[in-house]
């Protein structure tokens, strides 16, 4: 009788308080920070990403009305939104663990990524971060940025930054990728950033190259992502104390 008074108190409690009785609070215990990973459990996955193949029609950036931006850059500025090497290394690819990750918190980092407004380019123009790290923005140009995220996850905000303003700095609270990032100044303008609850992600270099370190053992979908050329999908295993190779290939 006790019990299930005992019970029935926890349930009008629960109900008036939106709290759980009994067992304690699920949602805290799992926000913990998990212990870190094995060292002798984990592996590496590491590739490079490459296109072959027609390339998608893709704009020179013409910034001669904004003379201020335009004198930083020599000669014509190719485009932003598909940079290919000569044997078909593709730069800007965000490449990150779509599934297959042991169920577990990561920790976030404490030092935050920042987002370059210089000679009226976004730098970088393609970046990841993780949910609640900071991104700070900064403007090192000699004239009036805006900040335009159009998110699918995220709240869509808009901020203005003066020449060589003050940082901007901004968290988004929930997975997301990609966010498009615009300048309603300059159409030309474009940055993208993926944010995961995870840490296993990049963004190919020049090189076409990627590499997810620290990765548990364990059989994984890696998603690429690219601006103008979509997603690919592939599964690659990784054991411990293993560096896989990778590769991914973009045809269009
Ligand atoms: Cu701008």
């Amino acid at each position: 009788m006790i019990n299930l008074m005992r019970s029935l108190s926890c349930f009008f409690a629960a109900a008036l308080l939106l709290s759980s009785c009994g067992g304690g609070d699920t949602k805290s215990e799992a926000k913990k920070e998990a212990p870190p990973l094995d060292p002798a459990a984990i592996g590496t996955i590491t590739g490079k990403v490459t296109f072959s193949g027609e390339k998608p029609a893709s704009r020179h950036i013409n910034m001669d009305a904004v003379p201020a931006c335009a004198n930083q850059h020599k000669g014509e500025l190719p485009p932003q939104d598909m940079v290919v090497g000569k044997a078909g290394e593709l730069k800007n690819v965000f490449v990150y663990v779509k599934a297959g990750l042991p169920a577990r918190q990561w920790p976030t980092p404490s030092t935050p990524v920042e987002i370059n407004q210089k000679g009226c380019l976004f730098t970088p123009r393609v970046l990841g971060i993780m949910v609640g790290q900071e991104l700070v923005f900064t403007n090192d140009d000699p004239t009036m940025h805006n900040i335009h995220p159009t998110p699918k996850n995220n709240r869509e905000w808009n901020s203005s930054q003066a020449p060589k303003g003050e940082k901007i700095v901004k968290k988004f609270d929930k997975e997301d990728v990609m966010i498009p990032f615009k300048c309603n100044v300059h159409p030309w303008m474009r940055a993208n950033v993926g944010v995961l609850a995870h840490p296993f992600f990049a963004v190919t270099s020049d090189d076409g190259s990627f590499s997810l370190k620290d990765l548990p053992a364990g059989e994984y979908t890696l998603e690429a992502w690219h601006e103008k050329l979509g997603t690919q999908e592939i599964k690659v295993s990784v054991a411990a104390k293993e560096t896989k190779s990778a590769d991914i290939a973009f045809k269009k």
